[in-house]
């Protein structure tokens, strides 16, 4: 385990997100006040607003018709999902150019350990996050504020601490000066209720909670009164865990008896079919290649695959291709005690919506 201050950690978070995307795409919206979320009639909320708009007071969470009654003149916009889905698996990709030690927080916001790269050189770490930042900018036209530091909640800390496009360093000499100006509510782990009982302890910033002692904040909050006391004195050793990225999305199935019977083993594939399809629709995904895989009654196994452009989907496609791979496989005649259905080399909805607009099909091949 390495010593707390001696990792490379950057915290990316793009600016105004859903709001500057519109803006990006739509000329006539930039330097507008513009407000993505629900119907400013209605009872929904921000999602953002762009800066345009937050100089009125407008912040997210904020009934729409507040903000509407705070600033009339904004543009009020739903939001575009699978648009930000799109740009957030993009700049991902650019984050996993540098290190696969890339954690999503959410869809505008990643912590990456560059560590393995510039150790614990935070000047060099501070020349990456502005590399990526060029990057982003070229790749989608919008900006991102970084925070570099040693940790994970001082380097979330440098990124909110100058935005937009900013980019702050903490070093850990520089540690105990953010933590001490910090809203106690900023502290990781701090919700609405922990900051209410501070504010009745008179505890407001990192300068006041650094006053309680260990054994004071245990019995208040418990093992979490540990949490607390370390991270602010700027002791937070939380690895950088990475989402796997996914190869493969499958089902498959043994049968209590084993089955001979064609049309059977076409049934039970149509349903692993309607499965394997039901989870790709969840995960927004689809894939290149299908595989078939049948175990037969004497446990040898056989799988054939099949390469396809466009990529599959849903379940008839997916059955179009399985009866042909089935086909092959029961030449030999053997009863079958396990059949599956594997997707792989996967496509985001989003890479799939991006090369169908360029109507490039050789790109599938
Ligand atoms: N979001 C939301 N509801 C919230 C907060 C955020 O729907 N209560 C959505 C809209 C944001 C996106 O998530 O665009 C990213 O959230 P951020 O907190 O990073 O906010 P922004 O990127 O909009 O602004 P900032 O420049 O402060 O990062
Ligand atoms: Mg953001």
């Amino acid at each position: 385990m390495q010593e707390h201050h001696q990792r490379a950690i950057l915290h990316l978070d793009l600016d105004a997100f859903y709001a500057s995307v519109e803006q990006r795409d739509n000329l006539a919206l930039r330097g507008r006040p513009v407000i993505v979320g629900g119907d400013p009639q209605g009872r929904g909320v921000v999602a953002t607003a762009s800066y345009e708009a937050r100089r009125f007071g407008v912040h997210s969470a904020q009934p729409c018709r507040q903000a509407l009654q705070l600033c009339p003149d904004a543009v009020f916009l739903r939001p575009r999902f699978e648009v930000y889905r799109a740009i957030s698996q993009q700049i991902q990709a650019i984050y996993r150019h540098y290190t696969p030690l890339v954690e999503p927080l959410a869809l505008d916001e990643a912590y990456l350990d560059i560590t393995s790269i510039v150790g614990d050189d935070l000047v060099a770490a501070a020349q990456i996050a502005r590399d990526i930042k060029q990057e982003i900018v070229a790749q989608t036209q919008l900006t991102a504020s970084a925070g570099v530091s040693y940790s994970k909640m001082l380097s979330k800390v440098a990124s909110a601490h100058q935005k937009p496009n900013g980019l702050t360093v903490i070093t850990p000499q520089e540690a105990l000066v953010f933590l001490d100006a910090l809203p106690v509510g900023k502290i990781f782990g701090v919700g609405e209720v922990t900051e209410a009982r501070f504010r009745d302890l008179d505890i407001f910033y990192g300068r006041d909670l650094r006053q309680l002692s260990l054994g004071r904040l245990q019995e208040l909050f418990g093992k979490r009164g540990t949490d607390l006391y370390r991270f602010v004195r700027g002791e937070d050793d939380r690895p950088i865990e990475p989402v796997r990225e996914r190869k493969s999305v499958g089902q498959e199935t043994t049968f209590e008896r084993d089955i001979a019977n064609r049309e059977e083993m076409l049934a039970v594939l149509e349903h692993l079919a309607e499965q394997v399809a039901q989870r790709l629709s969840e995960l927004e995904i689809a894939g290149k290649t299908i595989t078939l895989k049948v175990r037969w009654h004497d446990f040898q196994l056989m799988t054939r695959s099949k390469s396809v452009a466009p990529p599959i989907q849903d379940a008839p496609t997916m059955m179009r291709y399985l009866r042909p791979l089935l086909d092959t496989l029961l030449a030999e005649n053997r009863p079958v005690r396990l059949l599956g259905v594997t997707l792989s080399h996967l496509v985001s909805h989003g890479e799939l919506n991006r090369l169908e607009q360029l109507r490039m099909p050789s790109l599938w091949e």
